[in-house]
């Protein structure tokens, strides 16, 4: 184990810094020039992931310095400890070990004294099995009719991964089947997804690894409601619901039958969760099969993070790029720029994973930090971003760098449709990087007064993913990818990545106000001046609002 200093008093943080200053003076076009092979030595390549990574500001000694920094942070022996299952979760003493969820059945992977890989399987297997009931038709509704929607209720980690998978791999889904993704508290979205809804062929999936949380226990309970006033007859639940979840007394409690729960653990975080039992509307969009591809996409990209050295190892590589701007150039947000439609929210999902998992301000030792940590993700599918927010990321005074996922072949082979789209994506990342000059400018024929506004600074970083296809492998791979990137920063950073308290205070207040709403008399209010003032006002809304 490497000695604990903070970071920024280790040597290659020190070296770090001092090297920022020279590379911020330095265009990626002098890079470029210096170097004709750049755009080819600069990228990596693993399990169908092709990075470029040349159209970013940095050199040889940057790359060594930051491979230094991690070698200095213990890395290797961190990635080690998250595989062998070690309680890394220090604030929740728990294992961290999504990576489990696809390592192949004969792999052996022990947590108190116990190997979870069998376990593993067999809940793949269950679900497997219950997915060729439904598509069979085998399961029938409560009034015998075949389920034609599923319904998965689920927040957070147990809604934005199984919306991504399913939005993502629409190409691959059945389209006898109707998917619904309920997660907001707010009454709009129950009726919106409901209301042309036959109950008698919806299944509703219960995802919720504690089967506590507020927003999906209302909506499953509204759910329920809805159920019985068409079907009338409590036995109906069982035929209607089925559960992921952890909490097996919970679930029967609610009605469901414990045969039809698939369960996971506490070792899997709810935002590392989309390839375990919370993948349940995944498998029944694609297939068991499918399903099984995408884990294999993960599980390349866990052995490739495990074993490949620093210097070709994506995950590790895009870790440290992004760290270098986060940490030395005051970069403070990342766009993720896929250039495909069915990846319209994966930034979304990108959104939870990296912020919060990295949104942290004390080491794990519980030291404030003095470095600035996770940075703010965001993002739409290009073209359209292109149209909107670009203006900001080529001519704006932040540097905002990008990732670009692209692919070589369209599911929609559609005329000239996939090389519009593609040139776009290239142009940009070239755009970004090298700009247009004022002298280029000038050359155009453009009067001097407009020069400024036409002139492009370049030098705005960039990574490229190309892959060949979006397939189940390939999206396994991508979100391996950034989980790992997540991991690689959050040990450089000497933060917790897998727990998530800054979510708790906000329930709390919420759980206090609910009845200070509620109540038929004003209630007396202790809060500040702002919250109690908004209270008297909402309420004061509410009770003038006509009956609905
Ligand atoms: C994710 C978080 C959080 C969680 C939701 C849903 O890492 O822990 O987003 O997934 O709060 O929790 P349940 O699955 O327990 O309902």
């Amino acid at each position: 184990m490497a000695e604990r200093l903070l970071l920024t008093q280790r040597p290659a943080w020190m070296a770090l810094q001092a090297h920022a200053a020279r590379i911020q003076k330095v265009h990626l076009r002098e890079l470029f020039a210096a170097d004709p092979q750049r755009g080819t030595r600069l990228t990596a390549e693993a399990a169908g992931i092709y990075l470029d990574y040349s159209k970013n500001r940095l050199t040889d000694e940057t790359l060594q310095l930051l491979f230094a920094l991690a070698e200095q942070c213990d890395l290797r022996g961190r990635i080690e400890a998250m595989f062998r299952g070690e309680k890394i979760n220090i604030t929740e003493n728990r294992a961290v070990l999504h990576t489990a969820l696809r390592a192949p059945r004969e792999a052996v992977i022990v947590v108190d004294g116990q190997n979870v890989v069998p376990e593993v399987h067999a809940v793949l297997d269950a679900m497997s099995a219950f997915v060729e009931q439904i598509h069979s038709q085998q399961w029938k509704g409560f009034t015998g009719r075949p389920i034609r929607n599923i319904v998965n209720i689920g927040i957070g980690g147990s809604d934005l991964g199984p919306v991504m998978a399913y939005e993502a791999l629409r190409f691959y889904a059945r389209r006898d089947l109707n998917f619904r993704f309920l997660s907001n508290v707010d009454g709009t979205d129950f009726a919106e997804t409901v209301r042309d809804l036959d109950p008698a062929e919806t299944l509703f999936i219960v995802c919720s690894k504690t089967f506590t949380t507020l927003e999906t226990m209302t909506n499953a309970a509204t759910a329920r409601q809805w159920l019985l006033a068409a079907l009338k007859d409590p036995a109906s639940v069982a035929r209607h619901f089925v559960a992921v979840s952890t909490n097996a007394a919970e679930v029967t409690k609610f009605g469901i039958d414990p045969a039809n729960m698939f369960g996971f653990w506490d070792w899997v975080g709810g935002r590392y969760s989309m390839d375990s039992a919370v993948g349940l509307a995944t498998m029944l969009a694609i297939g068991p099969q499918r399903f099984r591809e995408l884990l294999a996409g993960f599980h390349a990209i866990d052995e490739h993070f495990r074993t490949a050295p620093f210097s070709h190892n994506l995950p590790v590589l895009m870790g440290l790029i992004g760290l270098w701007y986060g940490c030395f150039f005051g970069a403070e947000t990342v766009a993720v720029l896929p250039y495909e439609q069915y990846l319209k929210r994966f930034p979304a999902y990108l959104q939870q994973l990296t912020m919060e998992s990295n949104g942290k301000r004390v080491t794990l030792s519980g030291v404030d930090v003095d470095y600035p940590t996770g940075r703010i993700y965001w993002g739409e599918p290009g073209t359209n971003g292109q149209h909107s927010f670009y203006q900001l990321i080529h001519q704006g005074t932040q540097l905002i760098p990008c990732d670009f996922i692209a692919f070589g072949q369209s599911l929609h082979p559609l005329g000239r449709h996939h090389d519009l789209l593609i040139a776009n994506v290239f142009a940009q990342a070239e755009a970004l990087a090298f700009g247009k000059t004022a002298d280029e400018v000038r050359a155009d024929g453009v009067p001097e007064w407009l020069v400024p506004h036409k002139t492009f600074p370049g030098n705005r970083p960039s990574n490229l993913l190309l892959l060949e296809k979006l397939t189940p492998f390939a999206l396994g791979t991508l979100v391996a990818l950034y989980e790992h990137i997540v991991f690689t920063q959050g040990v450089v950073w000497d933060i917790n990545s897998f727990d998530q308290w800054g979510v708790e205070l906000g329930k709390v207040l919420a759980a206090k106000i609910t009845p200070e709403l509620e109540a038929p008399t004003e209630p007396d209010l202790k809060h500040d001046s702002s919250t109690n003032a908004l209270i008297r006002r909402y309420r004061r809304y509410k009770w003038s609002a006509p009956p609905p």
